[in-house]
């Protein structure tokens, strides 16, 4: 269980800075990779080396300074961990016995060695031989009656060249059931945005940052979930640039920072102030601030000031009036209402914005994962727009990506509703007529296995049953399934809550070397900027077992698809091949791949909006409406908190790497409820209490989550916060924005009730 008794205090020094350089020590020590940990470090975001397993936040590459961060060397501390999952492991214990250990435990066990399947007469994992495992997949996909009857999930580590082969194989299969990580994360950018901007990436690059002169970090954590962000951010501060964070809860990373490179700062325990303005938002209330902010502006433009970019709005825009009728009908104590800040607040952000020539906003999970997730980007989008902040050095919007390769997942065809132009270039260059019907994203397709209309479920990297949302349910959708896939680099959850037949296909990860039949092979990635370089991993890999994912993906492919058009056997060997494919799929962008990736800096994908130029249907930049204040749903019980599902300093995502979340106080507990001091005396509680949550959803459904302790702690009133993925019992399937899928896993309705002992 927990790795300390629990603590709780208030952690009052910077973050980053000497604490975070300990926490790097520790834990290359706790997984026992010191010498070769650091040495792989050394490599990591450099040019020839590999990109790092954590996050996609840019690297300035080439500045000869270390660039990783107490977080990915978490990530690569686990990934080059000296402890082993074995078929001796497998044999010692049951699923059943498995099930009954935290995750954290399962991830501590290490990496897995060998192909398993699992035996239901024993239920244990048995090895499985590499050609037999490949042999199931494809016995039991073609034994579908319709190839949507399979679901085919992706994680958002998989490299380009892997996601662009799975994409090829699923659709030549035929289907676009493609449920992605990237579905319950960033999915309102790449759906919302490009209604208003034409393209659903963001519009900035890591040399904006020195040139912004006001830069607003709206829910994102950046300084435990993108590190490497802090040193812009620093030096944007250092030189005065206004830095606005909007967060219901004080992130201690925006507050202040020192920078573990920074060996001034660290000698001296010196640190920056990060944020010059700290917007405590109430859960959702971001939408009534960025309508304020707007309303303050039109105000001002009434009373005959211009601080509106009129020029750009007359030629590039269209919806102006629209979105100025909308805004002007909003009135102030239903903004502050909704807002849960004062006026005079919203108005000093507008004062901000104004006075600006070039903004950045940038946005995280905190916007997007609400009811009205992809309306809120839209109104980010909007905001942006009236001050022309597109196609200015300095300016633009930055939403900060999850996982390190999910947005080049997406641009190399994992997208559930692809478009024709797309499928018709598919067809030209492999030969083969691709599904046109839109397919299921992740929420549809726990849908599809709870109907019992799925039947395979393959997931290439990622621990789906723990990400989705109703935990509960969505066990019992797994386990109703043929055969469960899980393609993997660790012991997760989703390989015990598995179909009658289940696999577990280990793999090669990013920090270890890809040798084949052609030489050393490298892989290419797309970090939340669009930069696209190679990453060519130095360990040597875990097992000699392991195949590369890649592989893997080719070998599903040619044990499923007997007359396949496709020749998956050269890819195998050589990645060169699959790059001149993506570049004939995507010439507008991808043109020459394979010359353009040997410089050591790679290169950076179009985004038009940087050019002022905009690929919407009538060619303009959109103001769009969202009408109300509402970010979610309203619920009508007085004693309703909004409960917000958030990442620990400890963990990412389902991979819990300990017990404890240092920014916040917390030590040796998970089970945690951060909740404002009136809350909980309104409730006649204390902190300390143990206390269960329940959600309030009114479909009939009884979700709870039971041993959860009170902390007092500065939250806005009304909003609550706890752990993802310990409370995902709570989020309910249905509780998702409508325009992109996501699931609204920053605002479940919920009420705290008495704990049963
Ligand atoms: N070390 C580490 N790095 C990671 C990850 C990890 O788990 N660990 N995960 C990766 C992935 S896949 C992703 S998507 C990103 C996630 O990175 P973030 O977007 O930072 O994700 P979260 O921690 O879920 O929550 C973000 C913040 O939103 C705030 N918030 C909650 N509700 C609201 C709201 O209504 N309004 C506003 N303004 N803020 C709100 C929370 O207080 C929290 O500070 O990080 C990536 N990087
Ligand atoms: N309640 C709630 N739910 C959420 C969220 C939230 O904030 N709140 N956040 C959502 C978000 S933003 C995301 S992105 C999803 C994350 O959902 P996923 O991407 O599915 O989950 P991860 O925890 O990142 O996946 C971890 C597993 O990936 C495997 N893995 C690691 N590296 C590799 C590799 O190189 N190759 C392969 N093949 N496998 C590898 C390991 O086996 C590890 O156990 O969760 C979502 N769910
Ligand atoms: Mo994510």
């Amino acid at each position: 269980m927990a790795d300390d008794k629990p603590r709780y205090r208030t952690y009052n020094s910077p973050a980053g800075g000497w604490g975070a350089a300990a926490a790097t020590a520790k834990v290359l020590m706790e997984q026992s990779v010191v010498t070769k940990g650091s040495r792989a470090l050394l490599s990591m975001n450099q040019p020839g080396g590999f990109k790092c397993p954590s996050c996609a936040f840019p690297d300035a590459a080439c500045t000869k300074k270390l660039e990783f961060c107490e977080n990915g060397a978490k990530a690569l501390a686990h990934e080059a961990t000296k402890f082993r999952v074995t078929r001796e492991f497998f044999a010692q214990h049951s699923v059943s016995a498995l099930m009954e250990q935290s995750d954290y435990w399962l991830e501590m066990q290490g990496r897995l060695t060998e192909p398993m399947r699992y035996d239901a007469a024993t239920d244990h994992y048995v090895p499985v031989s590499w050609d037999d495992a490949f042999a199931l997949i494809g016995q039991h996909l073609r034994a579908l009656d319709s190839p949507h009857q399979a679901e085919f999930y992706t994680s958002g580590r998989t490299a380009n060249e892997t996601a662009f082969l799975y994409s090829i194989f699923v659709r030549e299969y035929g289907t676009n059931n493609f449920p992605d990580c990237s579905n319950m994360c960033h999915e309102p950018t790449s759906r919302g945005l490009p209604h208003s901007i034409g393209v659903g990436k963001g519009t900035v690059i890591l040399d904006d940052f020195e040139h912004a002169q006001a830069i607003f970090l709206i829910g994102h954590n950046a300084g435990t979930n993108a590190p490497r962000m802090m040193t812009p951010l620093v030096e944007a501060r250092k030189r005065g640039v206004p830095i606005v964070a909007v967060n219901p809860m004080p992130e201690r990373a925006l507050v202040r920072f020192t920078e573990p490179q920074d060996i001034v700062q660290m000698a001296t325990f010196g640190s920056t102030e990060v944020t010059s303005e700290f917007v405590h938002i109430k859960i959702g209330g971001d939408l009534a601030l960025l309508k304020g902010m707007m309303k303050a502006m039109f105000e001002r433009e009434a009373a005959g000031e211009a601080v509106l970019d009129h020029a750009f709005i007359a030629e590039h825009t269209s919806g102006f009036e629209a979105l100025k009728a909308d805004i002007e009908a909003q009135n102030w104590p239903d903004l502050i209402a909704a807002a849960g800040i004062d006026e005079a607040q919203i108005r000093r952000c507008a004062e901000i914005y104004t006075r600006s020539n070039a903004t950045i906003i940038c946005y995280g999970m905190g916007v997007t994962q609400h009811q009205q997730g992809s309306g809120l980007v839209q109104q980010i989008a909007n905001l942006l727009l009236l001050k022309g902040n597109y196609g200015k050095p300095g300016a633009g919007i930055s939403p900060i990506r999850g996982h390190s390769n999910v947005q080049g997942d997406r641009t190399v065809g994992i997208d559930e509703k692809p478009g024709q132009a797309y499928l018709d270039k598919v067809r030209d260059v492999f030969g083969f007529e691709p599904p046109r019907e839109e397919g299921h994203h992740t929420v549809e397709s726990v849908e599809a296995m709870l109907a019992g209309t799925a039947k395979v479920f393959i997931g290439l990297g990622g621990n789906f049953v723990r990400a989705v949302p109703d935990t509960d349910r969505s066990y019992d959708a797994m386990r109703k399934l043929n055969l469960t896939v899980g393609i993997a680099t660790k012991l997760n959850r989703g390989h015990l809550v598995h179909g009658k037949d289940a696999l577990i296909l280990p793999v090669i990860a990013r920090s270890e070397r890809i040798e084949t039949a052609a030489g050393e092979q490298f892989v290419t990635i797309e970090d939340s900027m669009s930069n696209v370089t190679a990453s060519r991993g130095v360990l040597e890999p875990a097992s000699e077992h392991l195949l590369t994912e890649t592989e893997i993906v080719c070998r599903m492919a040619m044990a499923t698809l007997p007359d396949s058009k496709v020749d998956w056997a050269s890819y195998i060997d050589d990645y060169s091949l699959i790059r001149d494919k993506i570049a004939e799929v995507y010439p507008a962008i991808y043109e020459g791949f394979s010359e353009r990736i040997k410089t050591p800096m790679g290169f950076h994908l179009d985004i038009p909006p940087r050019r002022r130029m905009w690929a919407t249907p009538n060619g303009k930049a959109n103001f769009l409406v969202l009408p109300g204040l509402a970010a979610n749903a309203p619920v009508a019980d007085p004693a309703m908190l909004r409960l917000a599902t958030v990442r620990s300093h400890d963990q990412f995502n389902t991979t819990i790497y300990s017990y404890n979340d240092r920014y916040r106080g917390v030590s040796g507990d998970r089970m945690i409820l951060f909740m404002n001091a009136d809350d909980i005396a309104a409730r006649g509680l204390e902190a300390g209490a143990k206390v269960a949550l329940e959600t309030i959803s009114g479909d009939g459904i009884a979700r709870r989550v039971e041993g959860l302790t009170i902390l007092d702690y500065p939250m806005s009133r009304g909003s609550v916060a706890g752990y993802y993925p310990e409370l995902n019992p709570l989020l309910p399937l249905a509780h998702y924005d409508r325009i992109s899928g996501c699931p609204a896993a920053k605002s479940i309705p919920v009420r705290v009730v008495a704990a049963i002992d």
